[in-house]
C-alpha cells in the first residue's frame, strides 16, 4: 500500500463531480469537514438541551478533546484497509460513505457514554427539602377547571364570598333522546382543562388587533376578576322535575353572590355551565334571565331544539314534554328570550316535521345560520350578521358540542355529519368579541362515547376557555 500515493489521490477523488454528487444525494457532508461536523452535530442533536449546563458543558468539552473527534488519519487507515485502489471514483465514494457511517456510529456511542457519565452527577435536594413539592402539577392534584379556586357556592353563608365568573357543572342526561352519558360531561371537561393555567393560556382572538389576544383568564392580575369553579350542582338522576329544580336553585344561589368590584364591567355574577344534556340550558337561562332580563341566545347546535313538544317527546304525560330537543320552545314560551334576536348557528340536522318545525322555530324568535353558511359567507359574514342583530343586548351563548363535526367531537349523544371544525367554531366564537356576554354553557359532552384521547372533552374545554375570554375582554 503506497501511503503517499493515497494521500495525494484522496483529495482528487473528493473533488470529482461524481463524488460530490453522490455525497450530496446521500445528504453527506464533504470529506474534509466530516470529522468536526459529525461530532458537534451529534452531541447537540442527541443531547443538546440536556448537556446545556455549565457542568455538562465541561464534560462535553472533555469528550471533544479526548478521542471523540476522530483524527483524519483514522479515516485514511480504514480506507487503506478496505478500498481496492484500482477501483473507480464511484467505488471509492461508496467506500468513503461506508466509512463515514462507521465513524458516525462510534461517535454516537462515545457521546452516549459521555452523557451517561454526566447524568451521574445529579445533586438531589436533601431528604427533608419540600420546596419543589408545593407547586401545582400539570397532570396531578385536585382537578378544578383551569385550577380555579373552589368553595361551596350554594351555601348562603358564603354569599358574601365574591364571584365574578362562576363555572359550574350540571351532571344530568335523562332528557336525552338518543345516546346518554352527558351526566359525566363536567368531569371530562375539567380533566381536559388541566393543561390550562400556571402561565398556560391558548392563543385567542382573530388576529393581532383583537383585544382577546391580551386576555389570560388564568392570571388574576391580567383581568382582576374572581373566577370560581363551583363544582357540580347535585342533581338527582331519579326525577327530572326535582333534578332540574335543583339546578335552577343552584344557579340562583350562584347569582346571589356578590361581585368583587375589581373587574370594572362585571356588576352581576356571570355563570358558565358545563352540561349535562341540553335540557339543563332552560334552568341556566331562567336564572340568567332573572338577573339580566331578556336574553339574546346564540345557540350553536346542529339541531334546532325549539321543537314543539307535540312533535318531539310530548304525549302521555306532560313530564315527557321537556327534553333536550324542546327546551328552547319552553324558553321562548316563558319569555326568557329576546324574540327575533336569537340565532341558531351551525344548524344541519334533519327536521322532524320540516315545514311545521321551521315555522315554529321562527315563532320562537330564532334566525338560522346553517353549518354550510360558513362556506357561503365566511366567519366574518356570520359574525357581522349576529352583531348587527344582537347589538348590546345581554347575550347568552349555548354551545351544543354536536355543532362540531363528529370527526371533531364524537363523544356526544346525537352526531350529525357536516359540522364545523374546532378551529371554525373558535373563530366564530372569538369573532363575537365586544358583545355583552352574560353567561353561557357547553352541553352534550358524553365521555362514554368519546375517544380514548378525549377530543370531545378537550373541545368543550376550549369552548369554555373562549367564553371566559369573551366575558373578560369587555373590561379591556
Ligand atoms: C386591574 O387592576 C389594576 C390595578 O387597579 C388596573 O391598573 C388594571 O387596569 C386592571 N385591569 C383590568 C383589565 O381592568
Ligand atoms: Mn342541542
Amino acid at each position: 500500500m503506497n501511503w503517499q500515493l493515497l494521500l495525494t489521490f484522496l483529495p482528487l477523488v473528493a473533488s470529482t463531480p461524481t463524488l460530490q454528487q453522490y455525497l450530496a444525494e446521500h445528504n453527506a457532508v464533504s470529506v474534509e469537514s466530516t470529522p468536526q461536523l459529525l461530532v458537534d452535530s451529534y452531541i447537540d442533536q442527541l443531547y443538546g438541551e440536556v448537556v446545556n449546563t455549565k457542568e455538562t458543558e465541561q464534560v462535553k468539552q472533555q469528550l471533544l478533546a479526548s478521542g471523540i473527534r476522530a483524527p483524519q488519519h483514522d479515516i485514511l487507515l480504514t480506507f487503506v484497509d478496505e478500498v481496492d485502489l484500482v477501483g473507480s471514483p464511484w467505488q471509492m465514494a461508496l467506500t468513503l460513505d461506508k466509512m463515514r457511517k462507521h465513524h458516525e456510529k462510534s461517535a454516537r456511542q462515545k457521546a452516549h457514554q459521555g452523557y451517561l457519565r454526566s447524568r451521574l452527577k445529579i445533586n438531589l435536594p436533601s431528604d427533608d427539602d419540600t420546596s419543589d413539592l408545593s407547586g401545582e402539577s400539570l397532570f396531578g392534584g385536585i382537578v378544578t377547571f383551569g385550577k380555579f379556586r373552589t368553595f361551596n357556592c350554594f351555601d348562603p353563608a358564603q354569599f358574601d364570598n365574591p364571584i365574578d365568573v362562576a363555572i359550574v357543572g350540571a351532571p344530568f342526561d335523562t332528557g336525552t333522546s338518543y345516546r346518554p352519558g352527558a351526566r359525566l360531561g363536567p368531569e371530562s371537561i375539567r380533566l381536559n382543562a388541566r393543561r390550562l393555567g400556571q402561565g398556560l393560556t391558548p392563543v385567542r382572538g382573530n388576529g393581532p388587533h383583537s383585544k382577546l389576544s391580551r386576555v389570560d383568564p388564568y392570571d388574576p392580575k391580567n383581568h382582576n376578576a374572581t373566577i370560581i369553579d363551583c363544582g357540580d350542582v347535585p342533581m338527582t338522576p331519579f326525577d327530572n322535575r326535582v333534578s332540574l329544580n335543583q339546578l335552577y336553585r343552584g344557579q340562583r344561589a350562584i347569582h346571589n353572590h356578590e361581585v368583587s368590584g375589581k373587574a370594572k364591567l362585571i356588576s352581576h355574577t356571570k355563570v358558565i355551565t358545563m352540561g349535562g344534556d341540553h335540557t339543563i340550558t332552560l334552568m341556566a337561562l331562567r336564572a340568567a334571565y332573572e338577573k339580566f332580563g331578556k336574553l339574546a341566545v346564540l345557540h350553536f347546535d346542529s339541531h334546532i331544539d325549539t321543537w314543539d313538544p307535540e312533535v318531539l317527546g310530548g304525549g302521555i304525560t306532560d313530564y315527557m314534554s321537556l327534553n333536550h330537543g324542546t327546551f328552547l320552545h319552553y324558553a321562548a314560551e316563558k319569555g326568557y328570550l329576546a324574540k327575533d334576536h336569537c340565532f341558531h348557528l351551525g344548524l344541519r340536522a334533519p327536521y322532524i316535521s320540516a315545514a311545521y318545525d321551521i315555522q315554529h322555530d321562527k315563532d320562537c324568535g330564532f334566525e338560522t345560520i346553517t353549518a354550510r353558511d360558513l362556506d357561503r359567507v365566511g366567519k366574518q359574514g356570520i359574525v357581522d350578521r349576529v352583531k348587527e342583530v344582537v347589538g348590546d343586548l345581554p347575550v347568552y351563548i349555548s354551545v351544543d358540542i354536536d355543532v362540531l363535526d363528529p370527526a371533531n367531537a364524537p363523544g356526544t349523544g346525537t352526531m350529525e355529519i357536516g359540522g364545523w371544525t374546532g378551529r371554525e367554531l373558535l373563530s366564530v366564537l372569538d369573532g363575537l368579541e365586544g358583545l355583552n356576554v352574560v353567561g353561557g354553557d357547553v352541553v352534550e359532552v358524553s365521555p362514554p362515547f368519546d375517544t380514548n384521547s378525549e377530543i370531545t372533552g378537550l373541545a368543550a374545554t376550549a369552548v369554555i376557555d373562549s367564553m371566559l375570554g369573551l366575558i373578560l375582554v369587555q373590561d379591556f
